[in-house]
């Protein structure tokens, strides 16, 4: 058997780096054997951020939320906050779970220091 055959590897990817350990160094040119992936991988879950209106936080104040922590533009961020006034909710943005955590904690605690009672939760999206 030469060197760079992969008899007996199982499912582990076969790939020499040239001039590695043992023989004359050389490899086939361009013969490379790749083996499948032991695991698939998958897309992590994804959290909707919703914010929840209420009858007291300023409707510019949740604009600037809209605009500083879920990046949205002016115009963005108004038809987000009348949607969020007129149904009660809306999704502000999706994202891997730590990042809607992290936004979720920034949008109550920049509310809170600012005494108002805005409200957002985590809704598993896939
Ligand atoms: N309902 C609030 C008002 O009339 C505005 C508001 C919009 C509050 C969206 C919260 O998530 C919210 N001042």
């Amino acid at each position: 058997m030469t060197e760079w055959e992969c008899t007996g590897m199982g499912d582990q990817t076969c790939m020499g780096a040239p001039g590695g350990t043992g023989g004359n160094g050389q490899r086939p040119q361009g013969d490379l054997m790749l083996a499948e992936p032991k695991t698939q991988t998958k897309r992590p879950p994804m959290y909707k951020v919703v914010l929840l209106n209420d009858d007291y936080t300023p409707m510019d104040f949740v604009v600037s939320v809209l605009e500083q922590i879920f990046r949205k533009s002016h115009s963005e961020a108004m038809e987000l906050m009348l949607q969020i006034h007129n149904k009660g909710a809306a999704v502000a943005g999706i994202y891997t779970r730590d990042v809607a955590e992290t936004k979720t904690d920034q949008v109550i605690e920049y509310a809170r220091i600012n005494d108002y009672p805005l409200q957002c939760t985590l809704e598993q999206d896939s």
